[in-house]
C-alpha cells in the first residue's frame, strides 16, 4: 500500500517537473535546481549568479525553497532579482507543482533564466525533479571530504557539481583531490566548478557555463 502511494507521489511528480520543463524550453528560459546541506552557500552562490548575470544583461527570476522564513528571497532581492519564497512548512524538498504554482505568481516577460534553490539537505530533493535543465549539488569544505561517499545518489544523478567554500581549504583537513576522486567515481560527465562565494573563485566560469548553456537552448 505504501509503495503504491509513493510510485503515485512519484509519477505525478514526474509528470508536473515534465511540464515545467516544457514551459521553460518554449518559452526559452533556462532552468537550473540547487541543492545541497544547509548552509553549503546555495543562496551566496544564488547571490553571485544574479550579480554577474545581471551585469551581463541577463534577466532572472529566483525561485527560493527553505521549510520557513523568507530570508533567502530577501538576499536575493537585495542582490538585484525578483524572488519567490516557497515555505514548505516542514517538508524537506520541493516538487514540481510548487515550483509550476511559483511561475504563476512571478511577471516572466523577458526572463531568460530561472534560478532555484532547494530545501537544504543532500537525500529528499533528489527523489523529486522539478524538471530544471540543470540539477547543480552544492558541496562545501566545512562539510568534509567524504560526503560524495555519503551521499552517492546526490552526486550520481548530479548535472553540475560544485566544491564551495574554497577559501577555508588552507583552514581545515578537507582533501580536494580525494572529494573530486569520489565524485569523478560517481560521476564523471558532470561539469566541475571550485568556488568561493567570499574571494569569487570559480564565479566568472559558472557564468560563462550558464551563458553557453543559455546560447544553446535559445539557439540550438
Ligand atoms: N568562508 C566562506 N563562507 C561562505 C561561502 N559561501 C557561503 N558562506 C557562508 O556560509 C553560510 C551559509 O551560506 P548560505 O548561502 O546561507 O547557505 P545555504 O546553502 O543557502 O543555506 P540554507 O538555505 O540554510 O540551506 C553563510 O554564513 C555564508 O556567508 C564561501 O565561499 N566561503
Ligand atoms: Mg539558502
Amino acid at each position: 500500500m505504501r509503495v503504491e502511494v509513493m510510485k503515485n507521489v512519484l509519477g505525478s511528480n514526474a509528470t508536473a517537473a515534465e511540464s515545467n520543463r516544457s514551459f521553460w524550453n518554449q518559452h526559452g528560459m533556462l532552468a537550473l535546481d540547487l541543492m545541497g546541506s544547509p548552509g553549503s552557500g546555495k543562496t551566496s552562490i544564488l547571490e553571485q549568479l544574479v550579480r554577474e548575470l545581471t551585469g551581463r544583461g541577463r534577466s532572472m527570476r529566483v525561485i527560493e525553497g527553505d521549510v520557513a522564513s523568507d530570508n533567502d528571497a530577501r538576499r536575493i532581492e537585495a542582490a538585484g532579482a525578483e524572488a519567490f519564497q516557497i515555505n514548505t512548512g516542514g517538508a524537506c524538498h520541493l516538487h514540481a507543482a510548487m515550483v509550476a504554482r511559483a511561475l504563476q505568481q512571478l511577471d516572466l516577460a523577458g526572463v531568460e533564466i530561472i534560478l532555484i534553490e532547494n530545501v537544504g539537505n543532500l537525500v529528499c530533493p533528489t527523489a523529486f525533479k522539478l524538471g530544471a535543465h540543470f540539477r547543480i549539488v552544492v558541496a562545501s569544505v566545512p562539510e568534509g571530504d567524504d560526503k560524495p561517499e555519503k551521499y552517492p545518489v546526490a552526486f550520481r544523478d548530479a548535472d553540475v557539481i560544485i566544491l564551495n567554500k574554497t577559501d577555508l581549504l588552507p583552514h581545515l583537513a578537507f582533501d580536494a583531490d580525494h572529494f573530486w576522486d569520489l565524485a569523478e567515481q560517481l560521476n564523471s560527465s558532470a561539469p566541475q566548478f571550485n568556488i568561493s562565494c567570499t574571494t569569487g573563485e570559480g564565479i566568472e566560469a559558472l557564468c560563462n557555463f550558464v551563458d553557453s548553456e543559455l546560447a544553446k537552448l535559445t539557439h540550438g
